[in-house]
């Protein structure tokens, strides 16, 4: 049955070409891993291709990964890239079999493209970024070429008794080159993790060896009574390791504070200044509590987090610069925070100088910040999003106008200005949970940073809205718990918060998506009470 046997040798020869192919995918990451480790780990072709990646995506497919993902979306992404990067290769191998300067030449143009996205990324430090995509773009290529031409039987000679068969000597030839390649690549990618760890050293041991200084001007005493102890709500404070994450950096920053600098300069500074992280610690320094809250916050998400945050006074810092806030006739209208990685962030000046607690913040909870959060300095204005305030690995401050630089997420599609809006959640009852019937606590949060929470309401269907009892506040720029017992009688129920703040207003039932100011629009939980 020939149809039958050339059907399987098709079958086989289409598995090694696709073994090949993934052969030189893993030969060129491995080998591009290893340079990475050997010169910059965020010049990495999977780093940079993603983060361009990141850079291009609109806002409302953000969002829609942080909504389906949440804090794994950078993890999806990248199995994301690699799943393409599987199937391109695959693709590659097959057609190598047949052409293998061709499927080589396609292992080269990826390499291309990884320089590309790598030499176009914000903080490029120049030509030597693009080598590890091109080094293991010809790495990868080889790989390819090699394994293509051992893929290929020989041609069987005239009158030749067949003996042994020379296809399956090829395969055996293959298989031999398939395994070396294989653990030379693995041996590759293990030393490239080996070296991108020692670059972390003199981060992680300058983090280590930070001792904090005792503040100034200590965190006002939190008031017996900010915490409910109501199983399911938000801590009062969120520990380091549950706090939310949300950024652009898909490897996080690791700095050396012994290197790291912060230079203050633009329209209006008179003096301008670089700062070592030494002479910053040498100042007075505030402590407070401060609820941070992300405009990619969905009403009722989880995208917020309340810290004891050591830092500091960044008003303080701009004056002595000579800086001046627009309304005492200063020239510069917007703060721009660039950090390590090159994002940029926007902060009004007046919001900044205005004598809130805007900091610059060493210290979260009592320890160092993490790498996640911005070791070794981040900024906070309390009372505005993140994104328009709380640069992580903050290393310049510019004074400019908001007429003449548009920031990163200003640039796509979110508002230049965005103070947080009043909002409510309920953490308890969770969606669809089903209570018995009888006493039902309704309890969870509320924050209007700056305003800060007097009333919560609560609703259950379309009754009347019910006074919540509130929580001590600790301040205005913290949030407040609130709970509410509820008499549950049987059957669905949906219950609904509402917030009024310092200023009056009550919290809106306008829906509005996040983009680009912020979602506003009352949190609701259907319960069915048994
Ligand atoms: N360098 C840098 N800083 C950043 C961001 C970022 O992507 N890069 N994201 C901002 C956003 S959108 C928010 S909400 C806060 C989140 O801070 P956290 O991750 O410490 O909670 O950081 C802000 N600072
Ligand atoms: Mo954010």
């Amino acid at each position: 049955m020939p149809g039958v046997s050339s059907f399987r040798s098709k079958l086989v020869r289409a598995a090694m070409g696709a073994a090949a192919g993934l052969l030189a995918a893993f030969t060129a990451l491995a080998v591009a891993g290893l340079a990475a480790g050997l010169g910059r780990r965020a010049a990495g072709p999977v780093t940079v291709v993603g983060g361009a990646v990141i850079d291009r995506t609109p806002a409302a497919v953000k969002d829609f990964a942080i909504r389906a993902f949440g804090e794994n979306d950078k993890t999806v992404l990248r199995l994301g890239i690699l799943a393409v990067l599987a199937l391109i290769a695959v693709a590659l191998g097959v057609l190598a079999l047949a052409h293998r300067r061709i499927g080589a030449a396609g292992v080269l143009l990826f390499g291309i493209v990884g320089a590309a996205a790598a030499l176009g990324r914000p903080d490029s430090t120049g030509l030597g970024d693009a080598l590890p995509s091109i080094v293991g773009a010809v790495a990868g290529a080889a790989v390819l070429y090699v394994l293509a031409s051992r893929a290929v039987p020989a041609p069987v000679p005239a009158g030749a008794d067949g003996r042994g068969g020379t296809g399956v000597w090829s395969r055996r030839g293959f298989l031999t080159a398939a395994g070396v390649t294989a653990v030379a690549a693995t041996s590759a990618g293990a030393l490239g993790r080996f070296f991108a760890a020692r670059q972390a050293q003199g981060a992680v041991a300058s983090r280590a060896a930070l001792v904090l200084p005792e503040p100034a001007s200590p965190a006002p005493a939190v008031p017996a009574g900010v915490q409910l102890g109501i199983t399911g709500v938000s801590a009062f404070t969120t520990p380091n390791s549950g706090f939310y994450r949300v950024d652009t950096a898909l490897a996080v920053p690791e700095v050396d504070a012994g290197t790291w600098r912060l230079r203050v300069h633009g329209k209006g500074v008179t003096r301008p200044r670089t700062h070592t992280l030494d002479e910053l610690l040498a100042r007075p320094l505030i402590e407070r509590d401060i609820t941070l809250t992300c405009v990619s916050n969905e009403v009722g998400g989880p995208y917020i987090g309340s810290a004891r945050w050591l830092g500091i006074p960044l008003a303080d810092l701009l004056e002595e610069a000579g800086v001046r806030p627009p309304s005492k006739g200063g020239r510069a209208d917007q703060l721009v925070a660039r950090s390590v990685d090159g994002m940029t962030l926007g902060s009004p000046v007046e919001d900044v100088m205005d004598g809130r607690d805007a900091m610059l913040a060493v210290g979260m909870n009592g320890e160092p910040l993490p790498f996640e959060h911005g070791f070794p300095v981040r900024m906070l204005v309390p009372g505005l999003y993140g994104y328009v305030s709380a640069c992580k690995w903050i290393t310049d401050i510019e004074l400019t106008t908001f007429d003449a630089y548009d920031p990163y997420w200003v640039k796509r599609e979110w508002a230049r200005r965005a103070p947080v809006r009043t909002q409510s959640r309920i953490d308890t009852p969770k969606p669809f949970a089903r209570p018995a019937t009888g006493t039902v606590t309704v309890a969870g949060v509320a924050w209007a940073q700056r305003r800060g929470i007097t009333r919560v309401e609560i609703r259950v269907d379309d009754g009347p809205w019910q006074d919540a009892d509130l929580a001590a506040q600790a301040g205005v720029d913290t949030w407040r718990q609130w709970s509410h017992r509820w008499n549950a009688t049987p059957g669905g129920h949906t219950i609904t918060v509402r917030a009024t703040d310092g200023t009056g207003q009550v919290q809106t039932d306008q829906r509005t998506r996040t983009v680009p100011d912020g979602a506003s629009g009352r949190h609701s939980v259907f319960v069915t009470v048994s």
